[in-house]
């Protein structure tokens, strides 16, 4: 673990009691804070304004009861979230997960992640995230319609245009947020598009958005890779994942001219000799909604299903962990390194464990961490508001270019803020410093509030 600065540990000490148990919101904490002390030596007045400490206080946090009917009739209960946690820069913006993991750290977590990750594409968005302890697995589609429901039905109070704008994350496509967007919308009587994100194009949503995450990560290491005169070309790629980020990241990586040779669920992964046929993972994933073991027995020879291991101990040159927090332990880092792997990009939110991230720093292997590598999502649902607000409606190449020169801008600022701070090639430091100046100039500039 990085030392932190002697004047940052009160406010670290602070938050872990304040937030006891809370594992995932302090690493979170911890992981920024990290990064943080050159900055408070630079900027004293950001102590004397309490910006830090302000920063790691949401701004407000809404926990409800969800109850709901299943098909046999059998009443359920399952728990909501909605945390607000910073509105400098515009209004609260993030996903919504559903997943029996669900519970406040995590979702504190992943609001402050969004604060920065906002932050650094330029957009005026604030950071909120919510989520339910919902488990989608397994059920039917009115399940699912009467979940959503229930769940807007206190939510709607909450958010709006202007307000706080949520969209999916794990469990949540675009099924669940047409739902939820239905429900908001015969709720209050109004076709307010920009309250969500995420949406279907035949309602409001923007194109390139459902490929946005994944693209974006993507571009984001082509990037990496390019500034030491490298690339995708004919390297051996690992996206751990199946779900929506994992999928578009497959997508752009075959596109480079990449070799997509695994990829996973959380039952196990699958290989393919002849590299992952991705049209046959989306068939099982988008729609027929089944595990990735059904890859293997479809695809044949060549493929296979493995349930026991890790996806990270099949050799590549670039990893791009895209499934959930902490999926990627030490030691799976070590057996990376050792098996000469050159880049990694977070397609997802922390995915990385602390001790992965310093196996990484000390093997020099380029690392992108998920605020910044995985922006291009939130950065094309501030797009889809763009379009909501005026009416309008873009392109696919329109909303893909302006994709890729944000996420061309998040990496030259991440790179250059590493540089100006004395840490080159530093991209966590560089994304942690880059994105917090951004929000705390703006919260000085707001008073004590
Ligand atoms: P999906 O629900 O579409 O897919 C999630 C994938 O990760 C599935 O393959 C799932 O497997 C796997 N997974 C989920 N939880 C676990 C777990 N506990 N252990 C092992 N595997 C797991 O979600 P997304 O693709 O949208 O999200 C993936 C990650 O990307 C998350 O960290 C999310 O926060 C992040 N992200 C998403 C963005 C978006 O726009 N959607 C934007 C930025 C970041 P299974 O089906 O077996 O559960
Ligand atoms: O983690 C994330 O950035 C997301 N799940 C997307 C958030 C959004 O508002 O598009």
């Amino acid at each position: 673990m990085t030392k932190i600065d002697e004047k940052l540990e009160p406010i670290l000490d602070e938050v872990l009691r304040r937030n006891a148990g809370e594992t995932e919101f302090h690493q979170a904490v911890r992981e920024v804070l990290e990064s943080l002390g050159r900055v408070v030596a630079k900027h004293p007045d950001y102590a004397e304004n309490a910006l830090i400490e302000r920063i790691c206080e949401p701004e407000r946090q809404i926990i409800f009861r969800v109850p709901w009917i299943d098909d046999e009739g059998r009443v359920r209960i399952n728990r909501g979230f909605r945390v607000q946690f910073n509105s400098a820069l515009g209004p609260y913006k993030g996903g919504i997960r559903f997943h029996p993991s669900v519970n406040l750290g995590i979702i504190k977590f992943l609001g402050f992640e969004q604060i920065f990750k906002n932050a650094l594409t330029g957009l005026p968005i604030g950071g909120g995230k919510g989520g339910s302890d919902f488990n989608p697995r397994g059920r039917s589609d009115r399940e699912i319609m009467r979940f959503c429901q229930s769940y807007m039905l206190e939510l709607h109070r909450h958010i709006g245009e202007h307000t706080d704008v949520p969209a999916g994350d794990i469990g949540v496509g675009g099924r669940e947020i047409g739902y939820m967007f239905g429900q908001y919308k015969r709720l209050t009587n109004r076709y307010e598009a920009g309250v969500l994100t995420g949406k279907g194009l035949s309602y409001g949503g923007s194109r390139a958005r459902k490929e946005a995450t994944g693209y974006g990560a993507t571009y984001f290491v082509q990037r990496m890779l390019e500034k030491r005169r490298l690339g995708f070309e004919g390297k051996r790629v690992v996206v751990s994942g199946s779900g929506n980020v994992a999928i578009y990241t497959m997508e752009k990586v075959l596109a480079f001219g990449g070799t997509v040779v695994a990829c996973s669920d959380s039952g196990g992964y699958v290989t393919d000799e002849a590299g992952i046929d991705l049209d046959l993972v989306k068939e099982i994933k988008e729609v027929r909604r089944e595990r990735i073991s059904e890859y293997a027995r479809l695809k044949g020879s060549g493929a296979h299903y493995l349930e026991k291991g890790s996806v990270w101990d099949v050799p590549c040159e670039v990893a791009m962990p895209s499934a959930t927090q902490n999926e990627l332990s030490g030691k799976d880092a070590r057996v990376l390194v050792e098996n000469g792997v050159i880049a990694v990009g977070e397609g997802a939110n922390m995915p990385c464990t602390p001790e992965a991230v310093s196996v990484f720093r000390e093997a020099k292997v380029l690392f992108a961490p998920g605020k910044a590598a995985n922006a291009g999502g939130v950065a094309t649902s501030a797009l889809e508001m763009q379009q909501n607000a005026s009416r309008d409606s873009w392109t696919f190449e329109q909303t893909e270019g302006r994709l890729a020169e944000i996420m061309g801008n998040i990496h030259d600022t991440c790179a250059e803020t590493a540089e100006e701070y004395g840490a080159p090639d530093d991209y966590v430091l560089g994304a942690n410093i880059a994105g917090f100046v951004r929000v705390a100039e703006a919260m000085r500039a707001l008073g004590v509030i």
